[in-house]
């Protein structure tokens, strides 16, 4: 297992909770891919299309012996598994999973791009990732975390619906 993933999962259709629920069971449960590390479940305004239901979201780390692309046909298969049909672009869907970032790895291809192009600017991505790894830096990171999701316009869209554990997740980005 000697890939480490962040992989960014949201849901705005159907029963959210347990579509993300399943969607990490499937990922997870064969012997080449371990769960790591959950963040709490965000719920968020919706990005992009804002005519659509609000959004559960959060981010996981899991390690790996399977490559980025290997790992990126798993979690297409996974949507597919969970009967998600790409439709609207910037759309509703039952779940979405997106590599964030592989190892320090940048990798360009036609169907992956990592560190994912966006993550930065999306704050129902920025502040679960910032509860698991609060040190992430890749290249286009001017500033650390913290920093970049206190810039950030539409971080009040994201509230915690369930909370990991204990702590008080929000304590540490707010300006
Ligand atoms: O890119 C992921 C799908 N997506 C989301 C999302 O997961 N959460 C929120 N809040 N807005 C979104 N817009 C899109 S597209």
């Amino acid at each position: 297992m000697e890939n480490t993933a962040l992989i960014a999962i949201g849901s705005n259709i159907g029963n959210r909770y347990d579509n993300m629920m399943n969607a990490i069971k499937i990922l997870t449960g064969t012997p080449n891919i371990r769960l790591v590390k959950c963040s709490s479940i965000y719920e968020t305004d919706p990005v992009g299309y804002e005519e659509q239901d609000l959004f559960l979201n959060m981010v996981i780390e899991v390690n790996t012996a399977l490559n980025a692309m290997e790992l990126l046909d798993r979690c297409l298969e996974t949507e597919l598994d969970l009967g998600r049909k790409r439709e609207i672009r910037w759309g509703p869907r039952t779940i979405d999973l997106d590599i964030l970032t592989f190892n320090q790895e940048n990798i360009e291809t036609e169907k992956l791009i990592v560190p994912h192009p966006r993550m930065l600017e999306r704050a129902f991505v920025m502040i679960p990732l910032h509860e698991i790894k609060s040190d992430l830096r890749i290249s286009a990171m001017e500033k650390p975390l913290d920093a970049l999701i206190n810039e950030l316009p539409d971080k009040e869209g994201v509230r915690i619906w369930k909370r990991r554990n204990g702590e008080d997740v929000f304590a540490p980005i707010e300006s």
